[in-house]
C-alpha cells in the first residue's frame, strides 16, 4: 500500500516541478537554445572504397528556438577522429577546411550535404561498409550533446546505373 501511495505521488510531484521549470524561463525571458533542442533528421554517412580511411557524414539541423545554436564539435567510438568540416571550391580545386564552429540559424535549419557541410570521420576503427550503422555524438557550445545513429550507404548519383523507366516529372 505504502509503495503504491509513493508512486502515485511521484508523477504530480513531477509534474509540479516542471510547470515551475518552465514558468520561471517563460519568466526570465530566456530561451532554452541548448544543442538538445535541435531537430536532427536524415543522417547517413557515404560508403567508400575500403583504401579510404574516411568517411563523410551528412544530415540536417532544424533550429526551433529563437537563438542560434552553435555546434561545435563531434565524434564516433567507431573513428579514431571526427572534425567539422566545409568542402568548397577555389581557383578549381576542391578543398576541405576544418570548421571549428558551425551555427544553426535561430528558427532555421542547415543541411549537411555533400560540397557543403559535413562531418569528417577519420581512420575508422574496423571496415566500415554499406548497411552498417554509424553512431555520432554532436556536441554544441553550450555543452550539451546529442547522439546521432547514422546509417551508411552509397552516395546517390554514383556510379551511373540505368533506371528502370516509370520516372515521372512533377
Ligand atoms: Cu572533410
Amino acid at each position: 500500500m505504502t509503495v503504491s501511495a509513493v508512486s502515485k505521488l511521484r508523477p504530480v510531484a513531477m509534474a509540479i516541478f516542471a510547470v515551475g521549470l518552465i514558468s520561471a524561463l517563460v519568466g526570465s525571458g530566456a530561451a532554452l537554445a541548448g544543442g538538445d533542442r535541435v531537430e536532427i533528421t536524415d543522417p547517413w554517412v557515404r560508403s567508400a572504397p575500403p583504401a579510404m580511411k574516411m568517411h563523410a557524414a551528412y544530415l540536417v539541423l532544424m533550429n526551433p528556438t529563437g537563438q542560434a545554436i552553435d555546434l561545435v564539435g563531434a565524434e564516433s567510438p567507431q573513428y579514431k577522429m571526427a572534425e567539422l568540416h566545409l568542402s568548397k571550391v577555389e581557383g578549381g580545386i576542391a578543398t576541405m577546411v576544418k570548421q571549428d564552429l558551425i551555427s544553426v540559424p535561430a528558427n532555421g535549419k542547415l543541411a549537411f550535404v555533400p560540397g557543403s557541410f559535413h562531418i569528417m570521420l577519420m581512420h575508422p576503427r574496423k571496415p566500415i561498409e554499406a548497411g552498417d550503422t554509424v553512431d555520432i555524438t554532436l556536441t554544441f557550445a553550450d555543452g550539451t550533446s546529442v547522439p546521432v545513429k547514422a546509417p551508411v550507404r552509397r552516395a546517390h548519383g554514383g556510379p551511373k546505373k540505368m533506371h528502370h523507366g516509370g520516372h515521372k516529372m512533377n
